[in-house]
């Protein structure tokens, strides 16, 4: 029997600058999602690439004394060398620069404008360069600038070419809101109300004013402008209109676009409105998930804020990272990146939870049957429990996937390691060990564990393929053993199974030091942002050093007033700069009363990282109030000094929530 084609894309990316944990999320998620639809047996095509045309590209290169093939040639290098890096398996990747593209998208462009579809006029607007994108006045953010990188923009007017949305309006609308088209479905409201009630507009499809980029082959001059190039790959990459490949039948239309929510218009409005032109199928599903953000702002080059994929991959190893950025992220969520959340999860989730649990197990079988499990079996009715919860994460995660939900995957997953730890405390193997007359009970507790992280870590595998194979060697599973449809039941491992201990899977890692190291990378990556910013904006301007003022006091009060504010300490969680405030960070604390928020007008005198773990001070009956839109319950309590604000840091053995007086 043929196998069931399985299409998905993740979106070409601008080999403008190197790639960064932001790209690595996209395509990640694809990387799993395929790999599990490959363990299920599908016939998968994983697609992904590098959009090489336009203006900033072409700007970039003229900088760099080099053609925009040799400027783009580089950094297409880099995003192949850190997807490699990444254990990602694509099955396909398309350069826009690719001949058989090339010939495609003239030719797609060229049908357009026969069946009427493309048309001459002019365009005048709002242009910001670097975005390459022209704006709506209403689409400008507060300070009339572009809303994406919020650099100024330009009146700016040419010749253009433009595609006609109007006519797909209703069919769009009706995908969006009747159809699961869109993951998920929620953001439908925002793309109805602000592009398609207003009215389509028109969108602009060629440009005259730079020369990189595919030529439209009747009118010399116009070079065919972003979208069209773009959203092309995903058909042109299947043998659409070119003769390198010969996929449409098999692939068309894909299962799952994935993108973030920065190019969910363009992907969920202009890409089916080219498709319903060109008479093709639309795809099935467009997941949209979040950015991830550092400090508060999309992790981006231009923001100077990106951690290297490389040096964390070095440290702590790839599926590590794979692991932590496919947990934190929520489709359709935004998620914050921080060191602090990095390495708790690698050592609670990892070391501690998946790691430890695996590492116990095959000591013991080893400690206590030589490695192999004798056929003596005494089973309990505890057995039937646990096994219950195992095959529930099977069932859970298989469904997840469907979805594309991919951290509620792993969260299922993580369930049945949770429950497989609490096995061992309750059965409480070493006490089983020590009498014989146990020994029965012994193997039939350890089967059941080593069974379980069968299943476990071969669902596992699709988020963390390098790491999965080593565990099949310790346990002793073949490649048989862990076969899709194998996963929905127990009993699969020999019954005289023989493990093999091996090295440590996920060593824990030392936070403080590790923070402190990766501070520093960090640090550095922002002073070679900041080194651009002037000294205003650095907040470098002076205090007032006139110490030696007269100290002069408020109006004495009695010991009844000072006992109405409620000082209490509490330990700062986490810490992130506000949108558009130099000043003020945003803390979580842990305030021994189930956590709050506070906004502090710090940001000048300390970075997030310089708090996060911190004791501090809080005044914890003031009235909330809202800072930059941000509502913060209360306030920390800091010293004026002569070399600026510092916040009072208190001993870290008084615990949350303790009151001051
Ligand atoms: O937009 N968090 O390319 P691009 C999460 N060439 N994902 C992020 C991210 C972040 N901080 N930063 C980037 C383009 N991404 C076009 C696409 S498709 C036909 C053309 C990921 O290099 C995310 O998937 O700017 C986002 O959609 C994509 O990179 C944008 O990549």
């Amino acid at each position: 029997m043929s196998k069931k084609p399985f299409y998905i894309t993740t979106p070409i990316y601008y080999p403008s600058g190197n790639p960064h944990i932001g790209h690595c999320y996209t395509t990640v998620a694809c990387d799993s999602i395929a790999r599990f639809k490959r363990m299920q047996g599908y016939d998968v095509m994983f697609l992904t690439g590098t959009d090489e045309h336009g203006l900033k590209i072409e700007q970039k290169a003229v900088e760099k004394g080099v053609t925009p093939k040799e400027f783009v040639d580089v950094i297409v290098d880099r995003f192949k060398s850190l997807w490699k890096y990444m254990n990602v398996d694509y099955d396909r990747f398309i350069r826009t620069t690719d001949d058989y593209h090339v010939e495609a998208v003239q030719k797609i462009f060229k049908t357009l404008y026969d069946k009427g579809y493309i048309y001459k006029g002019e365009y005048s607007g709002k242009y910001c360069t670097p975005c390459e994108s022209f704006w709506t006045d209403s689409q400008l953010d507060e300070n009339g600038c572009c809303p994406e990188c919020h650099r100024p923009v330009a009146m700016a007017k040419e010749e253009a070419y433009f595609f006609k949305m109007s006519p797909f309006a209703e069919r769009i609308e009706k995908l969006l809101t009747e159809t699961d088209f869109l993951r998920p479905k929620t953001r439908a409201t925002e793309l109805v109300n602000n592009f398609i009630k207003p009215g389509l507009e028109d969108l602009c499809v060629s440009r005259t004013t730079f020369k990189w980029g595919i030529p439209v082959t009747f009118d010399e001059g116009h070079v065919v402008y972003v979208w069209i190039d773009a959203l092309s790959n995903y058909i042109t990459a299947m043998g659409y209109m070119n003769g390198a490949y010969d996929d449409m039948n098999k692939f068309w239309p894909a299962d799952v676009h994935m993108v973030a929510k920065d190019i969910m218009r363009f992907h969920a409005i202009i890409w089916p409105a080219i498709l319903m032109a060109l008479e093709l199928p639309l795809p099935k599903h467009l997941a949209v998930h979040g950015w991830i953000t550092f400090n508060g702002e999309k992790m981006s080059k231009s923001l100077g804020n990106v951690v290297d994929p490389f040096v964390l991959g070095e440290r702590y190893g790839c599926d590590a990272i794979r692991y932590h950025i496919l947990r934190e992220m929520a489709l359709g969520a935004d998620s914050s990146f921080s060191n602090e959340i990095l390495i708790n999860r690698i050592n609670s989730d990892l070391a501690n939870g998946f790691g430890n649990l695996v590492s116990r197990t095959v000591a013991m079988a080893d400690k206590y049957f030589g490695g192999i499990l004798p056929s003596d079996r005494e089973s309990a009715e505890i057995d039937e429990d646990f096994k219950a919860v195992v095959l529930n994460a099977f069932a859970e995660t298989e469904k997840a996937m469907e979805e594309t939900k991919i951290k509620q995957a792993l969260e299922a997953i993580f369930k049945a390691v949770d429950r497989a730890n609490k096995y061992i405390d309750e059965t409480e193997p070493w006490k089983l060990g020590k009498d014989d007359s146990k020994k029965g009970r012994l193997a039939s507790v350890l089967y059941n564990l080593l069974d379980a992280i069968r299943i476990i870590s071969a669902l596992l595998s699709p988020f963390m393929p390098s790491t999965m194979p080593k565990v099949w060697e310790q346990i002793g599973a073949s490649d048989d053993d862990i076969t899709y449809d194998k996963l929905s039941k127990f009993g699969v491992l020999p019954e005289n199974v023989k493990v093999c201990k091996g090295e440590i899977l996920f060593p824990r890692i030392d936070v403080e030091k590790e923070i402190e190291a990766l501070n520093d990378i960090i640090k550095k990556n922002m002073e070679t942002a900041q080194s651009n910013l002037s000294a205003e904006e650095k907040g470098e301007a002076k205090p007032d050093e006139d110490s030696g003022q007269e100290i002069e006091l408020a109006p004495e009060i009695c010991i009844d007033d000072f006992a109405k504010v409620e000082i209490r300490a509490a330990k700062v969680i986490s810490a992130e700069k506000v949108k558009k405030s130099d000043k003020l960070l945003c803390l979580q604390l842990d305030d021994g009363m189930g956590g709050r928020q506070v906004v502090s007008g710090i940001a000048q005198y300390y970075a997030p990282e310089d708090l996060v773990g911190k004791t501090i001070q809080l005044i914890a009956n003031l009235k909330p109030v809202k800072l930059r839109g941000v509502e913060s319950f209360g306030m920390i309590c800091a010293a004026d000094t002569a070399d600026g604000v510092k916040v009072i840091f208190l001993d870290d053995s008084i615990p949350a929530g303790a009151k001051i007086r």
